[in-house]
């Protein structure tokens, strides 16, 4: 009987230390990490420098939330084009999208002074200086949105397919460009033809225009320097661009991802700029390769090319001074990019 009991104990004894153990052993239910997938669209082909930036900024999101967040990249306008990008965010057809604002200069009013022909010198100054004013004035029409970054392109040139060395060359020659660089060449007497980029490529190759005006990265990245064996270097106007968020979207997002996205909007703005002029770099040494001509105007040409543009801030300026403080804008962009 004693034997019996002695057993028992031992027994239960034993019982208890299991299940014990196994409690310890047993895990406990963690926190569910929730995935957040955030859709991104942009409109030129993957390879141009609006989507080489949006790849590294999905990079380093992806990265910095420890992959709590999830990018999905989406170029060449298969979820939004060029034209519907920042209503199509507004309206939540994409969560993020990438838009040039100078092809809208009657909306983006403020921050297309950077589209002006200021004498911006590079990507690097340009969109430094947009991300200032953006900042100072934080212009109504952004207010349906979250602005995750800005930036502008290298200035301007013409590449063409015959060379343009003089403002009597370029009299009646079709040149293409959109947003407000249209009204440079018309001061210089082309006969400027406003078509979206993507469509450029075609229109070269059928002869519909004889030439184009957009920063030079795109002839490595459109192949261009095949179509447009001259290049005359005006260094002109920038091209402002900006990437937004559905508001509701944004809000929706835990503290620590909003850090995550507010802490990468100036260093974004500073690694596109960099990336914009070295791959200019890149793009007229390749060009060179491919045997296209460089036309660097003289000193005096350049006074007179510059001359007719002055027009142009004058009018933007008496245009939209009723809607804001358009003097001001100029006056403070010439401040900011005075040291560049
Ligand atoms: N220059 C403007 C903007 C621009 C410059 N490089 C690219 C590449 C892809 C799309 C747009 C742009 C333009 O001519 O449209």
């Amino acid at each position: 009987m004693k034997k019996c009991v002695c057993l028992l104990v031992c027994f239960l004894l034993a019982c208890v230390v299991f299940v014990g153990c196994k409690k310890g052993d047993v895990e406990q239910p963690k926190a569910e990490v929730v995935k957040i997938t955030l859709n991104y669209a942009n409109f030129p082909p993957a390879s141009t420098f609006p989507c080489v930036q949006m790849e590294r900024w999905k990079t380093e999101v992806e990265k910095r939330t420890g992959g709590k967040v999830e990018v999905k990249t989406f170029p060449g306008g298969s979820l939004l084009d060029a034209k519907d990008m920042y209503d199509g965010v507004v309206a939540g057809q994409a969560d993020i999208g990438c838009l040039c604002m100078a092809y809208q200069p009657g909306r983006f009013v403020v921050t297309n002074a950077l589209s002006l022909p200021l004498g911006i010198k590079d990507a690097k100054s340009g969109s430094k200086a947009l991300w200032e004013i953006f900042k100072k004035y934080s212009p109504q029409e952004f207010s349906e949105v979250k602005v995750l970054t800005m930036f502008t392109t290298a200035p301007s040139n013409i590449m063409s397919q015959k060379p343009i060395k003089t403002l009597e060359d370029m009299k009646g020659v079709s040149l293409r460009a959109s947003g407000g660089a249209g009204e440079i060449l018309q001061a210089w007497g082309a006969n400027m033809v406003g078509m979206p980029m993507i469509a450029t490529p075609e229109a070269l190759q059928k002869g519909t225009v004889q030439g184009l005006f957009s920063s030079l990265e795109v002839m490595k990245d459109f192949k261009y320097a095949d179509l447009c064996k001259y290049v005359t270097m005006t260094d002109t106007s920038v091209y402002p661009f900006a990437v937004v968020m559905n508001k509701s979207k944004w809000d929706a997002l835990p503290d620590d991802v909003k850090k995550v996205f507010d802490d990468l909007a100036e260093e974004q703005m500073a690694w596109t700029g960099d990336y914009m002029d070295n791959h200019v770099v890149e793009a007229i040494a390749f060009s060179k390769e491919s045997k296209v001509e460089f036309i660097e105007l003289t000193t005096e040409q350049k006074a007179q090319w510059n001359m007719l543009l002055e027009p142009i801030v004058a009018k933007w300026i008496a245009d939209n001074s009723a809607k804001v403080e358009a003097a001001k804008v100029v006056s403070d962009v010439k401040t900011l990019i005075s040291g560049q």
